[in-house]
């Protein structure tokens, strides 16, 4: 049996997890501002949400709009790092999330090794009468006696049990389904949730009840007594003389936990590629073992292509773009070079008689939205068989006509291992139709187990190389160079 007392291992882990759950609410809430959008709908379409988080409306004259102008910004306040930062507040959130878990694991553990765990579970049915003769306690303005706060009392017991087995496990669960590549490897996974919208949905269903337990269990740790709590979660026990260290010591961690965030956050906005790095060191191991290993196909049916697909990445204006396409792209070539035997330039009719391939897929933007599709096209394999790579070739880069948010010619590479996936196309139809404009014509590239942002529109070129490192700022694509995103874009 538990004794009064609190081991150090149980404060010290709950402190850490203070920490993180700080550091995954305010990146939770940075990366929310990037679609402030919620859905119960299957797919993401403007005005079928539940809730929405901005006055943004898209323009209603018919003018094509991209959902990278749909972002919010958030206040550093609330934010990890604060800001239009998508990119390092992703950084952010799976760099906590990775020590939060570890961190929970440890606790759990040595909560069964201890014997500690009889504090946190309930063992008897009576729990729930006990729970509600509490709750009623309160409710009517009475505090319950001392004595009934040993170990904890039953109302409380329920609520820590509940957030520590049943909350914690549902956020990590609907954090998951909504990774792109985790879609693509275990499609049933993600429709126990019901989709990619409603997961996202419940995860900020669970950021809200994280929020709301924190400010109960903060009010009841102050209105239940804060020299007796503190002197357990402080120091280890509740003695009289050293309340008044305990609350020090308290307030004190707290402090130093509110300096970490605002230190992590301007330190991020102040120098993000460095943070980029530095988290991204963290991160990129698994990210890259999830991209890399998905070997399976998605196939939705044909009742479930989104009525309406959204659209991100201003088109091509260039007068050298715009007279292909007044020609209806019959003088298009698509050149793929580099690191080849065979450099090749194929016309959209050389293309067309490769053998065809078409897929029926959801489309996961970084920024939280999804769309189902139909593409059809070339197998990017088919025509790598033709130009035969160098055994040096590792990545393919893939050249737009159109210009990023820096107005340079928007690109992004992906490793030769993906753009051999049986599923990565060069798509030039979309619903059984030919691709439109918007979303990329003459040629897009469709890499179904990645996020958006990697599926270059409007292709120019194809360009196989060793290293990526020294192509613009080295990040290995228009949107990791400009806006901080990770080049192994499986989550
Ligand atoms: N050339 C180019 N390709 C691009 C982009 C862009 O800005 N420029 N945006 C990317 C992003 S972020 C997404 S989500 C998808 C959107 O594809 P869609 O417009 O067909 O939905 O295109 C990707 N390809
Ligand atoms: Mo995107």
């Amino acid at each position: 049996m538990v004794g009064a007392d609190f081991p150090v291992w149980l404060r010290t882990a709950h402190w850490i997890n203070v920490l993180f759950i700080g550091l995954l609410v305010r990146s939770g809430i940075q990366i929310l501002g990037s679609y402030p959008r919620l859905y119960w709908t299957k797919y993401a379409a403007p005005g079928k949400e539940w809730l929405k988080f901005t006055k943004w409306r898209p323009p209603s004259d018919g003018r094509l709009w991209t959902t990278l102008e749909a972002e919010a910004d958030v206040s550093p306040l609330i934010g990890q790092p604060g800001g239009n930062n998508l990119g390092l507040g992703r950084h952010w959130h799976f760099f906590s999330v990775a020590f939060w878990i570890l961190n929970g694991v440890i606790y759990v553990i040595l909560l069964f090794a201890t014997g500690e765990w009889t504090r946190l579970i309930p063992t008897s049915w009576s729990i729930i009468p006990d729970a509600w003769h509490t709750f009623v306690t309160y409710i009517t303005f009475h505090l319950p006696p001392q004595s009934e706060f040993h170990p904890y009392d039953p109302l409380q017991q329920l609520a820590y049990a509940g957030v520590v087995f049943l909350l914690g496990p549902f956020l990590i669960l609907t954090g998951a389904a909504q990774s792109p590549s985790v879609e693509a490897q275990f499609p049933w996974y993600s429709r126990i949730f019901g989709g990619r919208q409603r997961a996202r949905s419940l995860h900020f269903l669970g950021l809200l009840a994280v929020i709301a337990f924190t400010i109960v269990h903060t009010a009841m740790v102050i209105i239940t007594g804060l020299g007796h709590n503190l002197g357990d979660i402080m120091l280890g026990t509740d003695q009289a003389a050293t309340q008044g260290i305990a609350i020090a010591l308290g307030v004190g961690v707290i402090v130093v936990i509110l300096a970490i965030y605002a230190l992590t956050s301007w330190v991020s906005l102040r120098r993000p590629r460095m943070a980029q790095h530095a988290l991204g060191a963290v991160i990129r191991p698994p990210m890259r073992l999830l991209a890399d290993e998905t070997r399976s196909r998605q196939e939705y049916p044909k009742e479930d292509i989104s009525p309406v697909f959204l659209v991100n990445g201003a088109p091509p204006d260039s007068p050298e773009f715009l007279s292909l396409m007044w020609q209806e792209f019959s003088g298009y070539r698509l050149e793929v070079k580099g690191l080849v035997k065979r450099s090749l330039s194929l016309s959209l009719h050389d293309l067309r008689m490769l053998p065809k391939q078409t897929q029926i897929t959801q489309h996961n933007c970084i920024q939280g939205w999804s769309s189902v599709g139909e593409w059809g096209g070339t197998p990017l394999s088919k025509v790598l068989d033709l130009c035969e790579p160098l055994p040096e070739a590792r990545y393919a880069v893939f050249w737009s006509f159109s210009r990023d948010t820096k107005g340079e010619p928007f690109y992004e590479v992906i490793p030769l291992t993906l753009a051999r996936h049986p599923q990565t196309i060069l798509a030039y139809e979309m619903n059984g139709g030919p691709l439109p404009m918007s979303h990329g014509a003459p040629l897009r590239l469709r890499a179904e187990t990645l996020l958006g942002f990697k599926m270059t529109k409007w292709i120019e070129r194809i360009e196989l190389v060793e290293d990526y490192s020294t192509i613009r700022e080295g990040q290995g694509g228009s949107r990791e160079d400009n806006r901080y995103y990770e080049l192994y874009a499986a989550i």
